[in-house]
């Protein structure tokens, strides 16, 4: 299998910590891809229409795209037991769900000064974007903490890669303030071993 990944992407992460947290690295080549919806030169165009990545390769099949596909995929390959059963697995998605939203906003940000020209830049939607991703993290700190203390699953992975894409890009937002078990939580998981190994770079 090959994994288009770019080691910025926070969605990349979420693969990359699930493939360490599953046993799966000697199965995965990495391809380097770089980009952005106004550069896709350097994208997996030709395997994901949308010339997004993640985007996995593989053998036995097309493509896979986006992160929360590959991610179920690679954890039914090994059985890896990411997904709880029965009715725990709405929770798990809605909260996945939420920890992709921080990204998405995020990311849209920095898109929004990276890619865009000066004048076309629009202060009011990148504050937009960032309320998103305050209301998410509130919405966490006051429901989800108990979820995040049980054993781990693809929303702690989820959730761990959404904070340190905020350490990453959006520093000087402070997204601690306010929220100390979140803080808390976030300090102990990024000590694994999967969350080192994928810390963002640019
Ligand atoms: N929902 C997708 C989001 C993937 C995504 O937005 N990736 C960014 C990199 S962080 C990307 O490929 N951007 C290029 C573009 O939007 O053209 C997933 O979970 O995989």
């Amino acid at each position: 299998m090959q994994l288009h990944d770019n080691p910025a992407s926070p969605f990349c992460r979420i693969v990359q910590v699930l493939i360490r947290e599953t046993g799966q690295a000697n199965d995965v080549e990495i391809d380097p891809a770089i980009g952005h919806p106004l550069a896709s030169e350097k994208m997996p165009v030709a395997q994901n229409p949308l010339g997004k990545i993640p985007t996995l390769s593989r053998e036995e099949g097309p493509a896979l795209y986006d992160s929360r596909v590959i991610c179920r995929y690679l954890d039914a390959r090994v059985s890896g037991g990411m997904y709880p059963d029965g009715d725990a697995l709405w929770d798990a998605l809605t909260l996945e769900a939420t920890a992709h939203g921080i990204m998405d906003a995020a990311v849209l940000m920095v898109y929004e000064w990276r890619a865009r020209p000066e004048e076309a830049y629009s202060k009011d939607w990148v504050e937009g974007q960032w309320a998103k991703v305050t209301r998410a993290l509130d919405a966490i700190e006051a429901r989800w903490m108990g979820h995040l203390a049980a054993p781990m699953n693809i929303t702690h992975i989820a959730v761990g890669c959404a904070l340190g894409y905020l350490d990453f890009r959006h520093a000087d937002r402070d997204w601690r303030a306010g929220r100390p078990n979140l803080s808390a939580w976030f300090e102990g998981f990024a000590t694994r071993e999967s969350m080192k190994d994928t810390a963002p770079s640019a």
